[in-house]
């Protein structure tokens, strides 16, 4: 089912076709299909075939731009509709969010944030490239219960690491749950670095903030 939807939705991120994405993303909508299923099934493995061609030189930044903006654009057509559909309208808990310092990719980031905010979350979205201190102040500001750190480079990982550090340093380790996540983040990593809480996906996200604080499924 939607399998020629979902190809030329692949299609339209890897030719960084901005329109045809966020036509292909209404007309997912107008046919009842779960946002969250099309940006997986659908959009998603546009953006890892470029990511691959990227990776073996047949394809360059330029591409990876374009890839961008077509995910973000579809994204940002569906996100109405993701908070539309979410269930919990109360306020689970405060989660501030964002990339880590030094990397400035934003499309999984914001995904995890429309999805906590769909599902009952207040969410801080604090961007990309944020450093550990503007982190820390929002959380105090706004009394947070989770700190979401989200990174894409292998060279950024360390800053998930260095944030929860900072944390203890500034004896503030127990006042904040760290989520971390981002496409070379792992289970064992997050382990090794100490954090509370680690997922693969936006969903995945929702679950974890869950559990971190104690609520229900
Ligand atoms: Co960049 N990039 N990029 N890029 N880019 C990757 C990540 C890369 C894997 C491509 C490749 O080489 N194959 C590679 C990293 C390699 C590595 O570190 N090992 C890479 C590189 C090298 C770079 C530059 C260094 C390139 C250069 O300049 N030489 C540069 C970095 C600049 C910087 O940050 N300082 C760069 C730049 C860019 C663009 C700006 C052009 C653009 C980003 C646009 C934007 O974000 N607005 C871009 C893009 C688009 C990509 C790829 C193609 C797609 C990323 C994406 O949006 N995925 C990517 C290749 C790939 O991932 N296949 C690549 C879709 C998104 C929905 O998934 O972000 O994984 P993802 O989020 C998921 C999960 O990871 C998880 O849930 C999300 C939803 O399921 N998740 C969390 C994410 N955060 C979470 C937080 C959580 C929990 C779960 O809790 C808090």
């Amino acid at each position: 089912m939607h399998l020629m939807l979902f190809h030329n939705m692949t299609q339209s991120v890897i030719d960084g076709e901005v329109e045809d994405a966020e036509r292909l993303a209404r007309q997912a909508i107008e046919e009842g299909i779960d946002p969250l299923q099309a940006i997986n099934e659908g959009f998603m493995p546009g953006v890892n075939t470029v990511g691959e061609q990227y990776n073996c030189g047949e394809m360059f930044i330029p591409d990876l731009v374009m890839a961008g903006e077509a995910m973000k654009a579809a994204i940002a057509i569906f996100e109405p509709e993701m908070i539309r559909r979410g269930i919990a309208r109360q306020s689970l808990g405060r989660v501030v969010l964002g990339t880590v310092e030094g990397d400035i990719h934003d499309i999984g980031k914001t995904l995890v944030g429309t999805m906590l905010s769909a599902n009952g979350f207040l969410v801080y979205d604090m961007g990309v490239n944020v450093p550990p201190q503007k982190f820390i102040d929002k959380a105090g500001e706004v009394a947070a219960q989770i700190i979401g750190l989200s990174t894409l480079l292998t060279t950024t990982m360390p800053n998930q690491r260095k944030f929860i550090q900072e944390l203890e340093s500034r004896g503030l380790r127990q006042k904040y749950k760290v989520m971390v996540g981002g496409a070379p983040v792992t289970r064992g990593w997050a382990e090794e670095i100490g954090a509370d809480g680690y997922s693969e996906d936006a969903l995945g996200a929702v679950k974890v903030a869950k559990k971190l604080l104690g609520i229900e499924e």
